[in-house]
């Protein structure tokens, strides 16, 4: 674990840096104000041996990941978010790709036998798909398999199906919670401050839209996820920005599980003039993100997104987790520009790229329960 002399020689003269080295050791929270300091001038030994000093505190070396698969019913949108690769607006929906139920029930088939704990589904926003498709959806994937945890629709698929259901956030919640909606994934959230989101996103929830529907959900006892697209035309204020109503949510509810930073890629949309963070910019906004959301327990490293290797080079950098083995083919990245076309890793391939970076695998279900602890890649089964 990192100690405080060698993060004081790291910070060298700078007085700010020194101030935030002392609260982070003495577990105090720092300032927005603090939070942009250290976007400007925190170099990347530096923030980085702060992260790791507080992921080593919570979590040790363990390294989470779980066994789940994505189902994408539809990329049939009715918004149009400039840094979208995926979508087919509705009006070319010929393009696009639209499941029905008995489709998706089967690829939930297809894992019978398997050891997988998760289902996510996330896609599109299509109009024809409400809330008695996805309610049904959930009620037949939840017979056919009671124990598969339903992680399901970013905050941005449920305004909208609310809204065309007339329904209020909370009874909308309700009724999908009742029918077996466990969990929200973090999706959506883009950029929080109204200046960037009405630029890249404008005609989608707005960020009190999202963040009220975390809310609501925590308040039924569902858990939830919080994601940040960054690196495009933001400014470290707006990133700041988006986790301190991130940060002042979770202080309230408590029921965010992980935050996950969505690096930007300009592969085939509206912002292709955009260039693409360096991995530098990536592993200093983890490593950021770690000692700002003091209250979020996990940051995950979204694998398919970021690449393998640097998902792995993240494991130094505030990271304890690298989500799952995406056993599918999930599209909205590598239709992006991510270099993972086919974002599937083995429980193996896993456990050996953990191992690899000095770091112990645990399997773990949505909740972070603990499934399995892998000391060594001969406990692999
Ligand atoms: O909200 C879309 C992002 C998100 C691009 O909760 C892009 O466990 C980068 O939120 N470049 C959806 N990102 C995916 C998501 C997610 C993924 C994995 C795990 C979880 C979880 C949630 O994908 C969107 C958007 O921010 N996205 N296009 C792009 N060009
Ligand atoms: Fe639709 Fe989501 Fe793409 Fe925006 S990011 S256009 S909401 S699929």
């Amino acid at each position: 674990m990192s100690d405080l002399h060698t993060i004081l020689k790291l910070a060298s003269t700078d007085n700010q840096l020194i101030s935030i080295a002392e609260k982070v050791y003495n577990g105090e929270r720092i300032s927005d104000q603090e939070g942009i300091y250290l976007f400007e001038h925190g170099d990347l030994p530096f923030v980085g041996h702060l992260a790791n000093y507080i992921r080593e505190k919570k979590h040790g070396d363990l390294t989470y990941f779980n066994r789940n698969f994505h189902i994408e019913p539809t990329n049939v949108c009715v918004f149009s978010c400039k840094f979208c690769s995926y979508s087919k607006l509705y009006a070319n929906r010929e393009e696009g790709w639209e499941l029905s139920i008995d489709q998706m029930v089967d690829i939930v088939k297809g894992y019978d036998g398997k050891p997988v704990t998760e289902v996510h589904i996330v896609g599109g926003v299509h109009p024809k798909m409400n809330m008695d498709y996805f309610k049904e959806l959930i009620r037949k994937i939840k017979a056919h398999r009671p124990d598969l945890h339903i992680k399901a629709f970013t905050a941005v698929e449920l305004d909208y199906m609310f809204r065309k259901a007339k329904l209020s956030v909370d009874e909308g919640l309700k009724q999908l919670h009742d029918a077996g909606l466990q969990s929200l994934p973090g999706g959506g959230a883009e950029i929080f401050h109204p200046e960037i989101r009405e630029q890249i996103a404008g005609d989608k929830v707005s960020g009190e839209g999202w963040l009220q529907i975390h809310e609501a959900a925590h308040q039924l006892g569902m858990h939830s996820n919080a994601t940040m697209l960054y690196g495009h035309v933001e400014k470290y204020e707006h990133r700041i920005h988006h986790m301190r109503q991130l940060r002042d949510l979770q202080d309230k509810t408590n029921g965010f599980n992980t935050f996950i930073p969505l690096k930007f890629r300009n592969a085939n949309n509206d912002m292709s003039d955009v260039k693409e963070s360096t991995v530098i910019e990536d592993m200093r906004m983890y490593a950021i993100a770690r000692i700002y959301l003091d209250n979020f327990p996990h940051l995950k490293a979204y694998w398919p997104m970021l690449g393998r290797q640097n998902a792995q080079l993240s494991l130094a950098f505030g990271v304890n987790d690298i989500d799952g083995t995406i056993d599918d083919s999930t599209k909205i990245y590598s239709m992006a520009g991510s270099e993972e076309q086919t974002p599937t890793m083995t429980t193996e391939q896993l456990v050996i790229l953990i191992h690899q970076a000095k770091r112990t695998a645990v399997e773990r279900d949505t909740l972070y329960n603990k499934i399995k602890i892998y000391t060594d890649t001969n406990s692999l089964s």
